[in-house]
Protein backbone atom coordinates (compact mmCIF):
# COMPACT_ATOMS: atom_id res chain seq x y z
CA UNK A 1 0.00 0.00 0.00
CA UNK A 2 1.23 3.41 -0.69
CA UNK A 3 0.91 5.87 2.00
CA UNK A 4 0.63 8.94 0.93
CA UNK A 5 -0.70 11.22 3.20
CA UNK A 6 -0.14 14.41 1.14
CA UNK A 7 -2.21 16.47 0.25
CA UNK A 8 -3.56 16.82 3.44
CA UNK A 9 -7.29 17.13 3.04
CA UNK A 10 -8.49 19.08 5.85
CA UNK A 11 -11.26 17.77 7.85
CA UNK A 12 -11.97 14.78 5.73
CA UNK A 13 -13.48 11.84 7.57
CA UNK A 14 -11.73 9.02 8.85
CA UNK A 15 -11.95 6.14 10.89
CA UNK A 16 -9.99 3.05 12.64
CA UNK A 17 -10.30 0.42 15.19
CA UNK A 18 -7.54 2.00 17.36
CA UNK A 19 -7.40 -1.08 19.94
CA UNK A 20 -5.21 -4.24 19.11
CA UNK A 21 -6.87 -6.75 17.15
CA UNK A 22 -7.69 -9.82 18.79
CA UNK A 23 -10.40 -10.28 21.97
CA UNK A 24 -10.86 -7.66 24.98
CA UNK A 25 -13.07 -5.99 27.63
CA UNK A 26 -13.67 -3.22 25.02
CA UNK A 27 -12.22 -2.02 21.58
CA UNK A 28 -12.16 1.43 20.46
CA UNK A 29 -13.19 3.19 17.26
CA UNK A 30 -12.28 6.47 16.61
CA UNK A 31 -13.74 9.03 13.79
CA UNK A 32 -12.31 12.31 12.86
CA UNK A 33 -13.13 14.98 10.87
CA UNK A 34 -15.92 17.61 9.55
CA UNK A 35 -18.45 14.63 9.24
CA UNK A 36 -17.56 12.66 12.06
CA UNK A 37 -20.48 13.36 14.28
CA UNK A 38 -22.91 13.17 11.65
CA UNK A 39 -21.53 9.24 10.51
CA UNK A 40 -21.91 8.82 14.43
CA UNK A 41 -25.52 10.04 14.02
CA UNK A 42 -26.33 7.52 11.46
CA UNK A 43 -25.36 4.70 13.63
CA UNK A 44 -26.14 5.51 17.33
CA UNK A 45 -29.37 5.55 19.34
CA UNK A 46 -29.07 9.16 20.41
CA UNK A 47 -29.14 12.72 19.20
CA UNK A 48 -25.63 13.03 18.50
CA UNK A 49 -25.77 15.64 16.80
CA UNK A 50 -26.73 17.78 20.02
CA UNK A 51 -24.23 16.08 21.86
CA UNK A 52 -21.94 18.48 23.92
CA UNK A 53 -18.27 18.46 23.53
CA UNK A 54 -16.48 16.23 26.30
CA UNK A 55 -19.08 14.09 26.86
CA UNK A 56 -20.48 10.48 27.46
CA UNK A 57 -23.17 8.90 25.91
CA UNK A 58 -24.48 5.10 26.60
CA UNK A 59 -25.97 3.62 23.42
CA UNK A 60 -26.79 1.52 21.03
CA UNK A 61 -24.75 0.89 17.99
CA UNK A 62 -27.00 -0.32 14.56
CA UNK A 63 -26.14 -1.00 11.08
CA UNK A 64 -27.67 0.89 8.44
CA UNK A 65 -30.51 -1.33 7.78
CA UNK A 66 -31.51 -0.37 11.93
CA UNK A 67 -30.27 -4.18 13.43
CA UNK A 68 -28.05 -3.66 16.50
CA UNK A 69 -24.60 -4.87 16.37
CA UNK A 70 -23.26 -3.61 20.21
CA UNK A 71 -24.07 -1.33 23.00
CA UNK A 72 -21.84 1.39 23.22
CA UNK A 73 -20.40 3.62 24.97
CA UNK A 74 -19.74 7.32 22.52
CA UNK A 75 -17.46 10.17 23.35
CA UNK A 76 -17.75 13.35 21.61
CA UNK A 77 -14.86 15.58 21.19
CA UNK A 78 -15.36 18.86 19.03
CA UNK A 79 -13.12 20.55 17.69
CA UNK A 80 -10.08 21.99 18.08
CA UNK A 81 -10.03 20.60 21.82
CA UNK A 82 -9.56 16.77 20.21
CA UNK A 83 -5.91 14.95 19.48
CA UNK A 84 -6.69 15.57 15.56
CA UNK A 85 -7.89 19.30 16.23
CA UNK A 86 -11.10 17.72 14.46
CA UNK A 87 -14.53 16.80 15.48
CA UNK A 88 -13.58 13.33 16.76
CA UNK A 89 -15.98 10.54 18.04
CA UNK A 90 -14.51 7.26 19.33
CA UNK A 91 -17.31 4.29 20.28
CA UNK A 92 -16.17 2.23 22.94
CA UNK A 93 -17.93 -1.08 21.84
CA UNK A 94 -17.37 -4.27 23.35
CA UNK A 95 -14.12 -6.04 22.58
CA UNK A 96 -13.98 -8.88 20.04
CA UNK A 97 -12.79 -8.98 16.45
CA UNK A 98 -16.19 -9.53 14.45
CA UNK A 99 -18.47 -7.00 16.21
CA UNK A 100 -15.56 -4.07 16.03
CA UNK A 101 -15.07 -5.15 12.28
CA UNK A 102 -18.78 -4.63 11.69
CA UNK A 103 -18.86 -1.67 13.26
CA UNK A 104 -16.34 -0.29 11.57
CA UNK A 105 -17.33 -1.45 8.22
CA UNK A 106 -20.76 0.44 8.72
CA UNK A 107 -19.17 3.44 9.90
CA UNK A 108 -16.83 3.30 6.35
CA UNK A 109 -20.41 2.58 4.32
CA UNK A 110 -21.83 5.33 6.75
CA UNK A 111 -19.18 8.00 4.91
CA UNK A 112 -16.13 7.93 6.28
CA UNK A 113 -12.86 6.68 4.60
CA UNK A 114 -10.59 4.00 6.35
CA UNK A 115 -7.87 5.43 8.14
CA UNK A 116 -4.28 5.00 6.98
CA UNK A 117 -1.16 4.32 9.67
CA UNK A 118 -1.19 7.47 11.52
CA UNK A 119 -3.47 9.13 9.78
CA UNK A 120 -4.79 10.32 13.62
CA UNK A 121 -1.68 11.68 14.19
CA UNK A 122 -0.61 13.19 11.04
CA UNK A 123 -3.61 15.42 11.12
CA UNK A 124 -2.84 16.73 14.42
CA UNK A 125 0.67 17.60 13.34
CA UNK A 126 -0.65 19.02 10.55
CA UNK A 127 -3.41 21.12 12.46
CA UNK A 128 -0.60 22.29 14.78
CA UNK A 129 -1.25 20.05 17.86
CA UNK A 130 1.97 18.42 18.13
CA UNK A 131 5.15 19.32 16.74
CA UNK A 132 6.94 16.52 14.54
CA UNK A 133 9.45 15.52 17.80
CA UNK A 134 5.79 14.36 19.24
CA UNK A 135 4.25 12.74 16.95
CA UNK A 136 7.56 10.38 16.77
CA UNK A 137 7.60 10.20 20.42
CA UNK A 138 3.78 8.81 20.55
CA UNK A 139 5.43 6.03 18.28
CA UNK A 140 7.90 5.66 20.86
CA UNK A 141 6.11 5.85 23.59
CA UNK A 142 3.82 2.70 22.21
CA UNK A 143 6.49 0.33 20.95
CA UNK A 144 9.29 0.95 23.80
CA UNK A 145 10.81 -2.04 24.68
CA UNK A 146 12.43 -1.45 28.11
CA UNK A 147 12.32 1.31 31.52
CA UNK A 148 15.13 3.49 29.67
CA UNK A 149 13.22 3.41 26.35
CA UNK A 150 10.18 4.17 27.85
CA UNK A 151 11.65 7.07 29.97
CA UNK A 152 13.28 8.67 26.96
CA UNK A 153 10.39 8.58 25.07
CA UNK A 154 7.77 10.25 27.38
CA UNK A 155 10.39 13.07 28.05
CA UNK A 156 9.96 13.41 24.16
CA UNK A 157 6.46 13.33 24.32
CA UNK A 158 6.27 15.98 27.20
CA UNK A 159 8.41 18.11 24.51
CA UNK A 160 11.42 18.44 26.05
CA UNK A 161 13.34 17.36 23.16
CA UNK A 162 11.81 20.39 21.05
CA UNK A 163 12.19 22.84 23.99
CA UNK A 164 15.82 22.37 23.79
CA UNK A 165 15.89 22.63 19.63
CA UNK A 166 13.51 25.65 20.09
CA UNK A 167 16.01 27.32 22.54
CA UNK A 168 18.39 26.08 19.79
CA UNK A 169 16.86 28.18 17.24
CA UNK A 170 16.32 30.83 19.32
CA UNK A 171 20.00 31.59 20.40
CA UNK A 172 21.14 31.54 16.90
CA UNK A 173 18.03 33.86 15.31
CA UNK A 174 19.66 36.37 17.55
CA UNK A 175 22.85 35.56 16.31
CA UNK A 176 21.73 35.64 12.60
CA UNK A 177 19.80 38.78 13.18
CA UNK A 178 23.23 40.19 13.62
CA UNK A 179 24.60 38.62 10.70
CA UNK A 180 21.98 39.82 8.03
CA UNK A 181 22.09 43.23 9.79
CA UNK A 182 26.17 42.76 8.91
CA UNK A 183 25.15 41.73 5.21
CA UNK A 184 22.73 44.65 4.75
CA UNK A 185 25.30 47.19 5.86
CA UNK A 186 28.66 46.16 5.22
CA UNK A 187 30.22 49.20 6.09
CA UNK A 188 29.12 49.23 9.17
CA UNK A 189 30.32 46.24 10.41
CA UNK A 190 29.51 44.15 12.98
CA UNK A 191 27.57 46.48 15.43
CA UNK A 192 25.55 45.14 18.08
CA UNK A 193 28.10 42.46 19.31
CA UNK A 194 31.59 41.82 18.71
CA UNK A 195 33.46 38.88 16.52
CA UNK A 196 34.50 37.40 19.89
CA UNK A 197 31.53 38.03 21.70
CA UNK A 198 29.19 36.17 18.42
CA UNK A 199 32.32 32.95 18.55
CA UNK A 200 31.66 32.49 22.33
CA UNK A 201 28.01 32.19 21.93
CA UNK A 202 28.44 30.05 18.94
CA UNK A 203 31.10 28.18 20.45
CA UNK A 204 28.76 27.59 23.50
CA UNK A 205 25.46 26.76 21.17
CA UNK A 206 27.79 24.25 19.32
CA UNK A 207 29.09 22.49 22.73
CA UNK A 208 25.52 21.77 23.97
CA UNK A 209 24.20 20.54 20.52
CA UNK A 210 26.76 18.49 20.49
CA UNK A 211 26.24 16.73 24.16
CA UNK A 212 22.58 16.08 22.52
CA UNK A 213 24.24 14.60 19.27
CA UNK A 214 26.82 12.27 21.41
CA UNK A 215 23.41 11.22 23.45
CA UNK A 216 22.28 8.88 20.42
CA UNK A 217 24.70 6.15 21.31
CA UNK A 218 22.76 5.84 24.48
CA UNK A 219 19.63 6.48 22.44
CA UNK A 220 20.74 3.23 20.18
CA UNK A 221 21.44 1.12 22.97
CA UNK A 222 18.08 1.63 24.84
CA UNK A 223 16.28 1.79 21.47
CA UNK A 224 17.39 -1.12 19.78
CA UNK A 225 19.13 -3.25 21.95
CA UNK A 226 22.73 -4.54 21.63
CA UNK A 227 24.12 -7.90 20.30
CA UNK A 228 26.21 -9.74 22.77
CA UNK A 229 28.61 -12.43 20.70
CA UNK A 230 29.99 -15.55 23.04
CA UNK A 231 33.41 -16.29 21.07
CA UNK A 232 36.25 -18.63 21.70
CA UNK A 233 38.29 -21.72 21.22
CA UNK A 234 35.81 -25.36 21.18
CA UNK A 235 35.09 -26.54 24.79
CA UNK A 236 36.01 -23.04 26.20
CA UNK A 237 32.40 -23.31 27.45
CA UNK A 238 30.25 -20.43 25.63
CA UNK A 239 27.22 -23.00 25.17
CA UNK A 240 27.45 -23.55 28.92
CA UNK A 241 27.71 -19.74 29.41
CA UNK A 242 24.84 -19.27 27.13
CA UNK A 243 22.36 -21.31 29.01
CA UNK A 244 23.69 -20.13 32.34
CA UNK A 245 22.89 -16.40 30.85
CA UNK A 246 19.89 -17.47 29.52
CA UNK A 247 18.84 -19.96 32.75
CA UNK A 248 17.49 -22.31 30.45
CA UNK A 249 19.34 -25.45 28.32
CA UNK A 250 18.87 -23.69 25.18
CA UNK A 251 22.28 -24.69 23.44
CA UNK A 252 23.75 -28.56 23.38
CA UNK A 253 26.64 -28.57 25.18
CA UNK A 254 29.32 -31.81 25.09
CA UNK A 255 32.77 -32.31 26.10
CA UNK A 256 33.73 -32.74 22.58
CA UNK A 257 35.22 -30.35 21.18
CA UNK A 258 33.70 -28.76 18.09
CA UNK A 259 30.02 -29.51 19.43
CA UNK A 260 28.35 -26.09 17.87
CA UNK A 261 28.43 -25.77 14.34
CA UNK A 262 25.54 -23.20 14.00
CA UNK A 263 24.88 -19.76 15.07
CA UNK A 264 22.56 -20.03 18.04
CA UNK A 265 20.33 -16.80 18.95
CA UNK A 266 18.00 -16.11 21.73
CA UNK A 267 16.35 -12.62 23.55
CA UNK A 268 18.32 -12.05 26.79
CA UNK A 269 17.11 -9.32 29.39
CA UNK A 270 20.21 -8.07 31.51
CA UNK A 271 19.40 -4.98 33.56
CA UNK A 272 16.60 -3.51 31.88
CA UNK A 273 17.59 -3.63 28.29
CA UNK A 274 17.45 -6.12 25.56
CA UNK A 275 20.40 -8.26 24.12
CA UNK A 276 20.43 -10.56 20.91
CA UNK A 277 22.61 -13.15 22.33
CA UNK A 278 24.86 -15.19 20.05
CA UNK A 279 26.13 -18.83 20.62
CA UNK A 280 29.07 -19.46 18.04
CA UNK A 281 31.39 -22.58 16.67
CA UNK A 282 34.48 -22.76 18.88
CA UNK A 283 37.56 -21.19 16.65
CA UNK A 284 40.15 -23.55 15.14
CA UNK A 285 42.20 -24.59 12.29
CA UNK A 286 39.91 -27.59 10.45
CA UNK A 287 39.11 -29.04 7.54
CA UNK A 288 36.27 -30.62 8.21
CA UNK A 289 33.75 -28.73 5.91
CA UNK A 290 30.42 -28.22 8.41
CA UNK A 291 32.61 -26.79 11.15
CA UNK A 292 35.04 -24.87 8.68
CA UNK A 293 31.57 -23.02 7.46
CA UNK A 294 30.63 -22.74 11.10
CA UNK A 295 33.57 -20.99 12.35
CA UNK A 296 33.23 -18.46 9.58
CA UNK A 297 29.84 -17.85 10.37
CA UNK A 298 31.41 -17.13 13.93
CA UNK A 299 33.93 -14.66 12.51
CA UNK A 300 31.51 -13.18 10.74
CA UNK A 301 29.07 -12.74 14.15
CA UNK A 302 32.02 -11.10 15.90
CA UNK A 303 32.55 -8.78 13.15
CA UNK A 304 29.03 -7.39 13.60
CA UNK A 305 28.19 -7.70 17.36
CA UNK A 306 28.23 -4.73 19.77
CA UNK A 307 29.71 -6.50 22.58
CA UNK A 308 31.57 -9.99 22.68
CA UNK A 309 32.16 -12.22 25.07
CA UNK A 310 35.55 -13.70 24.88
CA UNK A 311 35.29 -17.35 26.83
CA UNK A 312 38.35 -18.74 27.44
CA UNK A 313 39.35 -22.00 29.94
CA UNK A 314 41.33 -20.75 32.79
CA UNK A 315 41.82 -24.26 33.91
CA UNK A 316 44.22 -25.13 30.58
CA UNK A 317 47.42 -23.75 29.32
CA UNK A 318 46.20 -21.27 26.58
CA UNK A 319 46.34 -22.54 22.83
CA UNK A 320 47.45 -21.06 19.68
CA UNK A 321 43.52 -20.30 19.00
CA UNK A 322 43.01 -18.55 22.38
CA UNK A 323 46.49 -16.84 22.25
CA UNK A 324 45.63 -15.72 18.61
CA UNK A 325 42.24 -14.50 19.67
CA UNK A 326 43.04 -12.57 22.65
CA UNK A 327 45.60 -10.75 20.35
CA UNK A 328 43.20 -10.04 17.90
CA UNK A 329 40.70 -9.22 19.84
CA UNK A 330 39.09 -5.17 19.90
CA UNK A 331 39.73 -4.04 23.88
CA UNK A 332 36.93 -1.73 23.92
CA UNK A 333 34.24 -4.03 22.86
CA UNK A 334 35.43 -7.70 24.30
CA UNK A 335 34.39 -8.53 28.00
CA UNK A 336 37.10 -11.56 28.19
CA UNK A 337 35.75 -14.14 30.54
CA UNK A 338 37.54 -17.18 32.31
CA UNK A 339 35.53 -19.69 32.70
CA UNK A 340 35.85 -23.10 34.15
CA UNK A 341 37.48 -21.16 37.70
CA UNK A 342 35.81 -24.47 39.82
CA UNK A 343 39.02 -25.91 38.68
CA UNK A 344 42.56 -25.92 39.55
CA UNK A 345 44.19 -22.72 37.73
CA UNK A 346 46.28 -22.88 34.68
CA UNK A 347 46.87 -19.32 33.35
CA UNK A 348 49.13 -16.51 34.31
CA UNK A 349 48.04 -13.88 35.59
CA UNK A 350 49.55 -11.78 32.88
CA UNK A 351 46.64 -12.61 30.47
CA UNK A 352 44.90 -9.80 31.40
CA UNK A 353 42.38 -7.92 29.68
CA UNK A 354 40.74 -4.56 30.13
CA UNK A 355 37.69 -5.76 31.00
CA UNK A 356 37.78 -9.28 32.43
CA UNK A 357 35.64 -11.77 34.62
CA UNK A 358 36.30 -15.16 36.39
CA UNK A 359 33.54 -17.22 36.73
CA UNK A 360 32.34 -20.88 36.33
CA UNK A 361 29.74 -21.78 33.72
CA UNK A 362 29.20 -24.80 35.48
CA UNK A 363 28.26 -23.73 39.12
CA UNK A 364 27.22 -20.41 38.40
CA UNK A 365 29.99 -18.35 40.66
CA UNK A 366 31.08 -15.40 39.14
CA UNK A 367 27.74 -14.80 37.08
CA UNK A 368 26.48 -11.56 38.74
CA UNK A 369 29.96 -10.23 37.98
CA UNK A 370 29.44 -10.99 34.40
CA UNK A 371 26.29 -9.09 34.53
CA UNK A 372 27.82 -5.90 36.04
CA UNK A 373 30.80 -5.98 33.84
CA UNK A 374 28.51 -6.15 30.61
CA UNK A 375 27.12 -3.48 32.05
CA UNK A 376 29.94 -1.45 33.12
CA UNK A 377 31.08 -1.82 29.67
CA UNK A 378 28.18 -0.53 27.98
CA UNK A 379 27.62 2.51 29.53
CA UNK A 380 31.12 3.95 30.07
CA UNK A 381 29.23 6.71 31.88
CA UNK A 382 26.70 5.42 33.86
CA UNK A 383 22.91 4.61 32.41
CA UNK A 384 21.61 7.92 31.94
CA UNK A 385 19.12 9.03 34.14
CA UNK A 386 15.26 8.94 33.68
CA UNK A 387 14.92 12.76 33.23
CA UNK A 388 18.25 13.30 30.81
CA UNK A 389 17.28 14.32 26.93
CA UNK A 390 18.88 11.50 24.67
CA UNK A 391 18.66 11.45 20.79
CA UNK A 392 16.67 7.80 20.01
CA UNK A 393 15.50 8.73 16.88
CA UNK A 394 18.23 8.30 13.76
CA UNK A 395 16.28 11.41 12.08
CA UNK A 396 16.80 13.93 14.87
CA UNK A 397 20.43 13.15 15.12
CA UNK A 398 21.10 13.41 11.22
CA UNK A 399 19.34 16.64 11.47
CA UNK A 400 21.04 17.61 14.76
CA UNK A 401 24.62 16.46 12.39
CA UNK A 402 24.06 18.38 9.62
CA UNK A 403 22.67 21.96 11.67
CA UNK A 404 26.40 21.93 14.11
CA UNK A 405 27.82 20.91 10.48
CA UNK A 406 26.76 24.11 8.69
CA UNK A 407 27.34 25.64 12.83
CA UNK A 408 31.16 24.67 12.46
CA UNK A 409 31.33 26.68 8.65
CA UNK A 410 29.69 29.91 10.43
CA UNK A 411 32.66 29.74 13.27
CA UNK A 412 35.91 28.71 11.12
CA UNK A 413 34.34 31.75 8.50
CA UNK A 414 33.83 34.11 11.24
CA UNK A 415 37.71 33.46 12.48
CA UNK A 416 38.80 33.75 8.85
CA UNK A 417 36.95 36.88 8.35
CA UNK A 418 34.71 35.52 5.50
CA UNK A 419 32.63 38.04 3.68
CA UNK A 420 29.08 38.17 5.85
CA UNK A 421 27.04 36.79 2.99
CA UNK A 422 28.62 33.26 3.45
CA UNK A 423 28.20 33.33 6.89
CA UNK A 424 24.58 34.30 6.46
CA UNK A 425 23.90 31.44 3.96
CA UNK A 426 25.59 28.71 6.57
CA UNK A 427 23.54 30.32 9.47
CA UNK A 428 20.14 29.73 7.51
CA UNK A 429 21.16 26.52 7.03
CA UNK A 430 21.65 25.52 10.47
CA UNK A 431 18.61 26.79 11.70
CA UNK A 432 16.61 25.46 8.51
CA UNK A 433 18.10 22.01 9.50
CA UNK A 434 17.04 22.25 13.23
CA UNK A 435 13.91 22.96 11.79
CA UNK A 436 13.19 20.10 10.28
CA UNK A 437 13.53 17.94 13.87
CA UNK A 438 10.18 19.91 14.66
CA UNK A 439 8.76 19.37 11.05
CA UNK A 440 9.25 23.05 9.58
CA UNK A 441 9.62 22.80 5.65
CA UNK A 442 9.73 18.83 6.00
CA UNK A 443 9.71 17.19 2.21
CA UNK A 444 7.19 15.14 1.86
CA UNK A 445 8.61 11.88 1.33
CA UNK A 446 10.30 12.20 4.89
CA UNK A 447 6.53 12.86 6.35
CA UNK A 448 5.11 9.47 4.45
CA UNK A 449 7.84 8.00 5.85
CA UNK A 450 7.73 8.63 9.86
CA UNK A 451 3.64 8.40 9.85
CA UNK A 452 3.61 5.14 7.81
CA UNK A 453 5.38 3.53 10.57
CA UNK A 454 2.43 4.36 13.06
CA UNK A 455 0.15 1.40 13.52
CA UNK A 456 -3.41 2.27 12.26
CA UNK A 457 -5.63 3.84 14.78
CA UNK A 458 -2.93 5.78 16.29
N1 LIG B 1 34.39 -27.74 35.23
C1 LIG B 1 33.77 -26.98 34.37
N2 LIG B 1 33.39 -27.46 33.19
C2 LIG B 1 32.76 -26.65 32.32
C3 LIG B 1 32.47 -25.31 32.61
N3 LIG B 1 31.85 -24.76 31.55
C4 LIG B 1 31.74 -25.71 30.63
N4 LIG B 1 32.29 -26.87 31.07
C5 LIG B 1 32.38 -28.13 30.35
O1 LIG B 1 33.21 -27.97 29.23
C6 LIG B 1 32.74 -28.76 28.13
C7 LIG B 1 32.51 -27.90 26.92
O2 LIG B 1 31.44 -27.00 27.20
P1 LIG B 1 30.62 -26.28 26.06
O3 LIG B 1 29.72 -25.30 26.73
O4 LIG B 1 30.01 -27.25 25.15
O5 LIG B 1 31.81 -25.51 25.31
P2 LIG B 1 31.74 -24.68 23.97
O6 LIG B 1 32.70 -23.56 24.11
O7 LIG B 1 30.37 -24.34 23.60
O8 LIG B 1 32.35 -25.71 22.93
P3 LIG B 1 32.13 -25.82 21.35
O9 LIG B 1 30.68 -25.74 21.07
O10 LIG B 1 32.70 -27.14 21.02
O11 LIG B 1 32.90 -24.71 20.73
C8 LIG B 1 31.50 -29.45 28.67
O12 LIG B 1 31.85 -30.75 29.10
C9 LIG B 1 31.06 -28.60 29.83
O13 LIG B 1 30.34 -29.31 30.80
C10 LIG B 1 32.88 -24.80 33.90
O14 LIG B 1 32.68 -23.64 34.27
N5 LIG B 1 33.51 -25.68 34.72
MG1 LIG C 1 29.23 -24.78 22.02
Amino acid sequence: MDFVHRPYIPEETVAAIATPPGDGGISIIRISGKESLAVAAKLFTGPVSSYVSHTAHLGKVKDLEGGILDEALLLVMKKPNSFTGEDTVELHCHGGTIVTKKILSEILKAGARAALPGEFSFKAFMNGKIDLTKAEAIQEVISAKNDFAYAAAKEHLQGALSTKVKRFQSKLLDIAAILEAWVDFPEEGLEFASKEEILASLSEIFSTMRLLSLSFSDGKIIHEGLSLCLIGPPNAGKSSLMNALLGKERAIVTEIAGTTRDLLEDNLWLGGLHFKLLDTAGIRETEEKIEKEGIRRSLEAMESADLILLVLDASQKLSEEALSLLKTAIPSKTLLVWNKTDLPHAISETEQFPYFVKLSALTGTGMSELKEAIHKIIWKKGPPSKEETILTNMRHKEALDRSMEALDSVITGLQNDLSPEFLSFDMRKALFELGTILGLDISESVLTSIFSKFCVGK
